[in-house]
């Protein structure tokens, strides 16, 4: 069936609920969805590209064809880009600048790094976010960064940290836009330590330092990611939810809820309602965890679908900002890209596909019969053709159309590399 035909007999469908399909895509179309660029080349940037991922994260895989040069990251992301429907952004990391040939020092990484980035953002016309890499480097070695009991060890990443929120500033300002500048530290125990509190303690003094550098919250707006673990971090790491949760709120700053960074049962979509009345802004790494912190691609289940209702059925979508944060090296990457920020898409348009109203009011009448009966029902409502509607419109492949094209891709640019 044609999928305008297909397309307006959902319509029809979801008009008898109350809900206008039309309405849906125009809204979804607003919404953006930032791409981790570190998908396309296992989170190693062109820093130093043959050195070790470290800071306790891990890419698992060895599928070939990563990319190796700027160049080849954009060409794979503009790739990426042609599948994905909807409005996009790319964050990228500091260890992604254009050293044009230079070996520049991680406290010495300047905006001028990032204008060819910002040159062809703007040409392929998505927005920038920004993230400081405190991980992957001697300094950063023995595991500590902000919180070391170096004083000099903490100056450097002080200064990189700070570095960071001139460059975010600065693509911000040239982009006319707000950057997100992202900062998650590896920081912690592998054993049991005997003093937490002044690690925590030379955590918060260091973040203050960062802060406190004048920057305009206007261009940039600063956001620091908790986790609950990471390996070789197992005892104790530093900015755990609590550190951050209390931290960003006490102090006026976003924070990031990364889907893999609680405990196996807990999930962001259940933390948004309560850190939004608290903290104004949030911004998400939507990921999925197997098991343990693994950054599996994002699939198309509950959680994800979940995350997507806490932001539409709240109209959260200006405090709430959306961004991917996987990484799969055992699978064709462009398609791994392309299959989370498919997904992410997919979810939105589900949210807003629900006659919201309509469940509320069975809920605040204590009908939760009807709320479960209904919510059931709606979950095999024709969601696909409105999907399939929403890919034609936004001019990218529709179903499983991109498939080929990725594979076409892997066979005439990624299989020489
Ligand atoms: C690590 C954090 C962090 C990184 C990226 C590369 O556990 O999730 O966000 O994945 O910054
Ligand atoms: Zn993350």
């Amino acid at each position: 069936m044609s999928i305008d035909k297909a397309y307006s007999l959902a319509k029809e469908q979801y008009a008898a609920i109350g809900v206008d399909t039309d309405a849906a895509i125009a809204r979804l179309k607003k919404i953006p969805v930032s791409l981790h660029c570190w998908q396309g080349d296992d989170v190693r940037g062109f820093e130093n590209p043959d050195g070790d991922l470290t800071g306790g994260i891990q890419t698992t895989g060895n599928y070939p064809g990563r990319a190796r040069t700027i160049a080849e990251l954009r060409a794979d992301f503009e790739k990426v880009a042609s599948f994905v429907p909807g409005k996009k952004r790319i964050s990228l990391h500091a260890i992604y600048l254009d050293a044009m040939g230079e070996k520049v020092e991680r406290n010495a990484v300047q905006p001028k790094h990032f204008d060819s980035w910002i040159d062809w953002a703007k040409k392929i016309g998505i927005g920038i976010d920004f993230n400081p890499t405190c991980f992957s480097h001697p300094l950063s070695g023995d595991g500590f960064t902000l919180a070391h009991p170096d004083p000099a060890v903490r100056k450097f990443w002080i200064e990189h940290v700070i570095a960071c929120r001139k460059i975010a500033e600065y693509i911000g300002r040239k982009m006319n836009d707000r950057t997100m500048n992202n900062i998650w530290l590896p920081d912690g125990f592998k054993d049991i330590p005997v003093d937490r509190y002044a690690a925590r303690k030379r955590m918060m003094e260091s973040l203050d330092e960062i802060l406190a550098a004048d920057i305009d919250k206007k261009y940039c707006a600063d956001t620091l990611e908790s986790k609950l673990f990471g390996i070789g971090a197992e005892s104790c790491t530093i900015t755990s939810n609590e550190f951050c949760i209390c931290y960003c709120a006490k102090r006026g700053i976003m924070t990031t809820l990364d889907a893999g960074h609680y405990h196996p049962t807990e999930v962001i979509s259940d933390k948004l309602s309560s850190v939004l009345l608290f903290i104004d802004e949030v911004m998400l790494h939507v990921s999925r965890p197997v098991r343990w912190d693994s950054d599996h691609v994002v699939i198309y289940d509950d959680e994800l679908k979940a995350i997507a209702q806490e932001i539409i059925r709240n109209r959260f979508e200006d405090r709430v900002h959306i961004g991917l944060d996987y990484f799969d090296a055992s699978i064709n990457r462009i398609a791994a890209w392309t299959i989370g920020a498919r997904n992410m898409q997919r979810a939105l348009l589900t949210a807003l596909l629900e006659p919201t109203e309509a469940l509320r009011k069975a809920e605040l009448e204590g009908d939760y019969t009807s709320r479960l009966a209904l919510l059931e029902e709606y979950k095999t409502y024709p969601i696909g053709a409105v999907w399939d509607e929403y890919c034609r419109v936004c001019g990218v492949p529709v179903r499983d159309e991109w498939l080929a094209s990725a594979k076409q891709y892997e066979k005439d640019v990624l299989s020489k590399r």
